[in-house]
């Protein structure tokens, strides 16, 4: 497998994903902040907008961090990062593996750009409705599917992580402590090591 990256970008979530998993991987950096960069066509096929991650694995090409999540999961998981198929919880798995692009990330693009927000007629409601959805959905349990870590973990793990990051992490036990035991992982440890370029 080659994961096409970048160094503290959504990539970190590929590696720790990669690094959950137990497989072998390559990397390859893209200099994201290089405008007169050439890219390869293997890393075009794979990631069609130019950015980071992409995967490559044999003949499968493919961008999107939770769609990346989602196959890896699938693929390499052996059952412990995603809920098989045909488990009652692989519903709500999916939900919160999405909860991260289709949700958290318009909703904290439209306060970090100071965007009136418009619960009702946007699809992600708004960012204090995201938070509040996000904190109960974690609520006393340790991983959002309850205790078992999964894939899902990783996306909203990272989310939280980048929303502290941008200094928009309210001032929640929940959603602290869940960011700090996602933190604390030696699979994400691991990622942020291979980040420090
Ligand atoms: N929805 C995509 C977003 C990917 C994305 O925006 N990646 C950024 C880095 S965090 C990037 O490659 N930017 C460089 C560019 O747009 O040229 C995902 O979740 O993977």
């Amino acid at each position: 497998m080659r994961l096409y990256w970048a160094p503290q970008t959504r990539s970190a979530r590929a590696l720790w994903l990669l690094e959950e998993a137990g497989v072998s991987y390559d990397l390859e950096h893209i200099d994201i902040r290089d405008p007169h960069r050439t890219d390869s066509d293997e890393f075009r096929a794979a990631s069609p907008m130019g950015k980071v991650p992409a995967l490559v694995d044999g003949d499968v090409k493919m961008s999107e961090s939770a769609a990346i999540c989602l196959y890896v999961a699938d693929r390499y998981g052996a059952g412990s990062l995603a809920p098989a198929i045909d488990d009652p919880m692989r519903g709500k798995f999916l939900y919160w593996l999405m909860y991260t692009p289709a949700v958290i990330e318009p909703a904290m693009s439209e306060k970090f750009n100071g965007v009136e927000p418009a619960r009702q007629r946007s699809g992600w409601g708004d960012f204090d409705l995201m938070i509040e959805t996000l904190e109960k959905g974690i609520g006393d349990n340790t991983w959002i599917l309850g205790d078992k870590f999964t894939a899902a973990d990783i996306m909203l793990g990272s989310s939280t992580v980048f929303l502290r990051a941008f200094d928009m992490l309210p001032d929640s036990e929940v959603l602290v402590a869940y960011a700090d035991r996602c933190l604390a992982r030696p699979a994400y440890q691991k990622a942020l090591e291979l980040q420090e370029v």
